[in-house]
This record gives C-alpha cells, structure tokens and sequence, in this order.
C-alpha cells in the first residue's frame, strides 16, 4: 500500500511517513498543491494524507482536484484548525463522494497518527477487491448494449450492485428530512453504472426488474433500521419502475414485505417518473392509489420533462412532487425556468402535496428556492449519493454543525 502525503509543515510530513513506513507502507511526500497534483498522477495512490492549509493553496481545493480525478482512495484530513473545522471539511469531502476515513488535530502523537493510518489501511482492504474501479469509468451506451437482463440478476446475486443514499433536506436547508436510494453498480469490467443505464435493460425481463426493485425495498428496509439504531430514523425513498405497476399483486406483496419488518409504511416513500405514471392504464391507477391507501407516501418523479404532468398529477394520487433539475440547474439565470418553479411550488401548496427541488448544486440556487418557500432540497451542493457507511458520518457532522450554528446564533 502506497501513501501519499501533502503537508508544507516537513516535520509532520516526515512523522507520518516514518509510522507509515514502520507499519509497512510506502509513503511519499509533497508541500504543495501542484507537487501534490503531480505525484498523484504519476504513483496512484492508495491512501492520502491531506493538510488543510498549504499556504497558497489548500486541502479543500485538493478535494476538489481528488474529486475530480475520481480518486476512490481512502484520504485523512489532518489541521492545526479546531475540531470543527476538520468536521466541516470532512463533511464537505463526503459530499464529494470521498472516502474521508479519518481526521486528525494537528499537533498530534505517533499513537494517534496510527490510528489513523489504520482506518486508512482497513478501507484499502475492504477496497482492495475492487481495485479495478480506480480509475471512475462510467460505462458507454456502446458497452451497455450487450448486457443482457439475467447478467443484472447474476451481478445482483454476487452483490456488485448497492444502494447508495443521499439526503434530502427541509426548505430551510437544516434538517435532513429524506433519504433517496439509488442503485450503483460496481462492475468489475465496466466500473460504476449507473441505474439509466441497466434499467431499462433490467424492464425486459419482468422477472428481473421485480427482483431488482424486492431487493432495493428490502435493502432500504435494513438500511433504515441500521440508520434508526444509529440514531437517524429517516424516511427512505426508492425508484419503482413502470414494470412494477402492471402487476396488480405489488401493493399486497410490498405492504407484506414491510410489514415483516415491523418497520412503518411511512419509513418508505415511492418514487415514479411522470412517464410510468401516464401510461395511466386502469391497473396503474388502481396500484398506486392502493399503496397510497397502505400509507407509502408517492413521489411523482423528474415533474415537468413529460408531455402530460398535469394529467398525472390529476389522476393519481401523489403526496409528493420531485421538481426535475433541469428547471433547478438554470434557475438563477433563466426566466422561465424561475417562473415555472414558481408555480409548481404554488401549485404543490394549493394541492397539499410536498414540494422538492431536485439538482440543487450551489449555494445561491438553495438560497433563491429559500425564499420560494420550498419544502425541500436535494442535490450535489449537500451530498451526492453515499453508501450507508459515509452516510453515518455525513449526518454526525452535519448534525455537529448545524448544532454549533444554532448554538453561535443564539450567542450572537
Ligand atoms: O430520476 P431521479 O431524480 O431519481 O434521478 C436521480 C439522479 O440524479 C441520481 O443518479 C443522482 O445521482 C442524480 N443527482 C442527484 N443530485 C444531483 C445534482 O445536484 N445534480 C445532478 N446533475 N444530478 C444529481
Ligand atoms: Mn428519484
């Protein structure tokens, strides 16, 4: 295992490299960005220790630039900042979609800084297996074209596809009110495909999409309780395909599957794009308005890129409408898009349904749906979808910090 370490204080780069060595490592060193960036490029590699402040540059930056690489590495922060500095950082570098193992308050004893370099080492095992996803390759549609359904079944089965999480959060951006789970699957020739893309390959076979879709409930379901027993009982909200509407057995099957759990149906909201929805057969309608009945709560998904939203909104019974990020990405500067968000948002008060923004990237477009008296966000500029392990320390730091702030506002 090869680490990489950025501190323009030598003294501490050297200790660490020394532990690191002693714990049988390889490890380099760099006290600049742009040494940094190099050496990255040039040695791959598995752990990274990053300082917050460099001088000119900094660690946020250098998240950034991780970010971007794609590097899926385990990284430590490391500062002479208080704690809450490390935690705002560490919690910006999750929402990146880093793996942040560890941080460390500068000036720190050998005793500690093993620690951290065991957390690091604990994840490049766990990691190791999937070595081959070093480099981030999202799949082409070229690629995807001779998948066929059952190898989804297969990756299924050997567990190569998980269901990763990101918050949803109250209109006032300070409670994390949701979670939506979304499927990832790690396939050891093609990388990180993403659920566009096998889908609708998986909606060829009936039999296929209904064992993806029991599976991602019941992964939500446990993801829940392993959530709740942290101490975040969060409401969780999957994807159900069209293919899952047309069998008139799915609000019984599901409702029972819940039910086993002893997990509230309230746990669980259903999301469905506005296009399975229009397919408004009878059978549609009867299935949804039952799981309605059942107390699912139903989002209707991606609102506004079909041709009859208003129909659907109509016709079924949503609690729920998901504002797609093609209105929230131009918000700022798009007339249209700011009139059309303002009045899905007047529309969702007068029909009783909560109202979420999808794509919130920036602070400024949170700041402007603020105003709108939005319910909800969601978006990259929070977190982008996490595996239920980052997740838990997403949401110890986010709860941190927001607390410290409430707690700063009240002082002030
Ligand atoms: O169709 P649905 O809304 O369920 O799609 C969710 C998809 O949108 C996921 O793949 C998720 O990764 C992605 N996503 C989530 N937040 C953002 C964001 O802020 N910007 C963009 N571009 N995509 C996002
Ligand atoms: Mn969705």
């Amino acid at each position: 295992m090869h680490v990489l370490i950025l501190d323009d204080d030598l003294r501490m780069a050297a200790l660490v490299a020394a532990l690191a060595r002693e714990g049988g490592w390889t490890a380099e060193s760099a006290s600049s960005g742009t040494e940094f960036q190099e050496l990255y490029r040039t040695r791959a590699p598995d752990a990274i220790m990053l300082d917050l402040q460099l001088g000119a540059s900094d660690g946020i930056e250098q998240m950034r630039f991780l970010r971007t690489a794609g590097y899926l590495g385990a990284i430590a922060l490391m500062s002479g900042f208080d704690s809450h500095v490390l935690a705002s950082a560490q919690q910006l570098g999750l929402s990146f979609g880093l793996k942040i193992t560890g941080v460390l308050e500068k000036p720190a004893r050998a005793a500690r800084v093993r620690d951290v370099l065991k957390e690091m080492e604990t994840s490049y095992l766990k990691n190791a297996a999937s070595e081959v996803f070093a480099e981030r390759t999202t799949t082409t549609a070229a690629a995807m074209k001779d998948i066929e359904p059952n190898e989804i079944a297969a990756a299924l089965n050997r567990g190569e596809i998980e269901l990763h999480l990101q918050p949803i959060l109250s209109g006032d951006g300070v409670a994390v009110v949701q979670l939506e789970g979304l499927m990832r699957w790690f396939n050891p020739q093609c990388g990180i495909i993403l659920p566009s893309q096998f889908i609708p390959i998986a909606e060829r076979e009936a039999v296929v999409i209904d064992q993806l879709t029991s599976c991602v409930i019941q992964t939500a379901l446990n993801h829940y309780r392993h959530l709740a027993e942290n101490g975040f009982a969060i409401p969780i909200a999957v994807n159900i395909s069209g293919v899952n509407l047309r069998s008139l057995a799915f609000p019984d099957r599901l409702a029972e599957l819940v039910a086993s759990t002893g997990i509230p149906p309230s746990a669980l909201a259903l999301e469905i794009t506005e296009s399975v929805a229009m397919h408004g057969t009878e059978t549609v309608v009867d299935v949804l308005t039952r799981l309605r009945l059942k107390g699912f709560s139903l989002a209707i998904d991606d609102l506004g890129t079909g041709f009859s939203s208003l129909q659907a909104l109509r016709q079924i019974p949503f609690s729920e409408i998901k504002i797609d990020k093609s209105f929230i990405a131009d918000l700022l500067e798009s007339r249209e898009s700011h009139a059309i968000v303002t009045s899905m948002i007047d529309l969702a008060r007068r029909m009783n349904l909560v109202c979420v923004a999808e794509g919130v990237e920036n602070h400024e477009t949170a700041k402007l749906l603020r105003t709108l008296h939005i319910d909800r966000m969601q978006g990259y500029f929070f977190s982008r979808p996490i595996s239920l392990e980052d997740l838990i320390k997403w949401l110890t730091e986010w709860n941190a910090v927001s607390r410290s702030a409430e707690s700063n506002r009240s002082a002030g």
